[in-house]
């Protein structure tokens, strides 16, 4: 049997075209059904739903032996244990430092303020601002950022930005690019020596369907 760990929602839908190139179709739809695993067509392989940020976690332990999760999850994970053979290029936006409308970045960083920055990201903001030798507390939150400049948790967030809808709505401006972030292919390493024959095709039509 193989286990493949998906979260609901853009990375499921986003992964479906290749799956079905790979000859792999959900039985169910994640959204509609409250099941956690989910059959396929094949009898060989099953999807487990998962929190995103719980992909990782997943394949390293060997209860999935692939899983698709973002950039973004596996900097913060550390990814140690997991092969990532491949960048799917699906559910693709950038991660960013945004701050309320009004809030001179540029000129706090220059006088060498110390910034409160909240965010789910720690690793990835810890990295970027040491990079930039800017000095920042960096608040934990596990979600909404957007609202931590706007009640005065915060002077400035880093988030994930697709389409700037969210940071627009709150009156916040990207002021930073961090870098770009997809989702990648995870898949166990003891996994893919004992179930070889049966992983390797599925990861060889993957990539192939990415270079198209
Ligand atoms: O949503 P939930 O709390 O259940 O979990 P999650 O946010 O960890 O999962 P999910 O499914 O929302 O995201 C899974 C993965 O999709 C992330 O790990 C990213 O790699 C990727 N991804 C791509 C995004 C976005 N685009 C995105 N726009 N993840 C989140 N967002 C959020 C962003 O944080 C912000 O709040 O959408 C909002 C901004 O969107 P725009 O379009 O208004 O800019
Ligand atoms: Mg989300």
């Amino acid at each position: 049997m193989i286990t493949l760990a998906l979260s609901k929602g853009r990375i499921f839908e986003e992964t479906l075209p290749l799956l079905a190139k790979a000859g792999i179709v959900p039985l169910e739809e994640p959204e509609k059904s409250r099941k956690l695993i989910i059959a396929t067509n094949r009898p060989d392989v099953r999807i487990i739903i998962v929190r995103a940020t719980d992909v990782p976690t997943y394949v390293q332990h060997g209860a999935a032996d692939l899983g698709v999760a973002g950039k973004d999850v596996l900097i913060e994970h550390s990814g140690a244990g997991l092969y990532q053979p491949i960048d799917l290029n699906i559910a693709k936006c950038r991660l960013c430092v945004a701050v309320k409308e009004g809030f001179d970045y540029q000129t706090a960083v220059k006088h060498g303020a110390r910034l409160r920055v909240a965010t789910k990201y720690v690793e990835s903001a810890r990295e970027h601002f040491a990079r930039r030798g800017v000095h920042v507390d960096l608040i934990k939150l596990y979600g909404s950022m957007e609202l931590a400049p706007l009640v005065g948790l915060a002077d400035a967030i880093v988030d994930l930005v697709s389409t700037g809808a969210t940071l627009k709505a709150n009156k916040l401006v990207e002021v930073e690019d961090i870098c770009e972030i997809s989702s990648r292919l995870v898949v166990n390493q003891a996994a893919l020596k004992m179930k070889y024959e049966t992983l390797q095709p599925i990861i060889d039509v993957f990539a192939q369907a990415v270079e198209a």
